[in-house]
């Protein structure tokens, strides 16, 4: 199996487990459906196939931590559910389909958001797999802390308060670093805990995580602004969301594909230690640096 062919795997796994996470529903008006309504709107799926090939490359069996590849997935599409609300980024459209909040109404898309956010503990804690309580326990907690104010929320809030004044270089690092970087670090090391992976391999994936974040959200800034000017023919900085503080804001389109180049290539030295094993992830990196959407 190449690498292409090993991400998919894990891919098809999370997306036969995500389809099934909500089977059983109690009557809760339409609050379900608002929960699969974004969880099943087909996103990348990044986090949980970093979590399941982390833990392959650790020496795990990926089919035994869907729990908590599922569980990521969930509380990063909480995030997104939340963040297109009204009284933050007031979108109207995600992955191509109507914000949550535009089908169901914000009170329920807040609701939704918060179910997604307690059912991903609620599914890792459930304990239905071989996993040991030690590391499943340790796992959510690494969860826990990147989702919270120690990591996601924290750095959304760290983006609300830059809201109108410049960024410099080190704060929109470290904003990104918590806001994008927390989850994604949370999904590599929570596979080598769960798999029972060493110091040096957790350290080795942490480093990996750290360069891929920056690199993936610097990514998404240009992706953004080379959207926006394909499709309406504008100019970078000539609409309100230009505004928010960005890498390409800061640093220009051209520089930050450099950025983008040395943080990847920097994310694949990181994994050198597992040799061969990590060619997989090193696809990933490259894929997702050179992505278009
Ligand atoms: C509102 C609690 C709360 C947190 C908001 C993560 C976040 C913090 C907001 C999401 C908005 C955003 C643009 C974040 C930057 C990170 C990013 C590029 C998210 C999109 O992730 P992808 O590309 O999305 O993995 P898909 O749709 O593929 O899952």
């Amino acid at each position: 199996m190449d690498s292409k062919q090993c991400l998919q795997a894990h891919r098809d796994l999370i997306e036969a487990w995500l389809q099934h996470a909500f089977q059983e529903r109690e009557p809760r008006g339409n609050l379900y459906d608002a929960m699969c309504y974004s969880l099943l709107a087909g996103g990348k799926r990044i986090r949980p196939v970093l979590l399941l090939e982390s833990c392959r490359l650790c020496g795990g069996d990926p089919e035994q931590v869907l729990p908590f590849a599922g569980a990521i997935e969930m509380i990063h599409t909480y995030s997104l559910i939340h963040d297109d609300l009204p009284c933050m980024d007031d979108d109207d459209l995600r992955r191509g389909r109507p914000t949550n909040h535009k089908v169901y109404g914000e009170a329920m898309a807040v609701l939704a958001g918060d179910s997604l956010l307690t059912a991903a503990f609620e599914f890792m804690l459930e304990q239905r797999t071989q996993i040991p309580p030690e590391r499943t326990l340790e796992a959510a907690g690494i969860l826990a802390r990147a989702a919270g104010a120690r990591g996601m929320v924290g750095g959304q809030v760290l983006d609300m308060d830059g809201e109108g004044r410049t960024l410099g270089m080190n704060e929109l690092e470290e904003l990104q670093r918590l806001k994008t970087g927390a989850l994604i670090q949370a999904a590599v090391e929570m596979g080598c805990v769960l798999a029972g992976g060493t110091v040096e391999q957790r350290a080795a994936l942490c480093r990996y995580a750290e360069h891929l974040g920056l690199a993936f959200q610097i990514q998404d800034d240009v992706l953004d602004v080379v959207g926006k000017t394909e499709t309406l023919g504008k100019t970078v900085g000539s609409d309100a969301k230009s505004e928010k503080n960005t890498f390409v804001t800061l640093k220009g389109v051209e520089a930050c594909g450099e950025l983008v180049s040395r943080l990847t290539a920097e994310a694949v030295d990181a994994l050198a230690p597992f040799g061969e094993g990590a060619q997989a992830l090193c696809w990933l990196a490259n894929t997702l640096a050179t992505r278009e959407k």
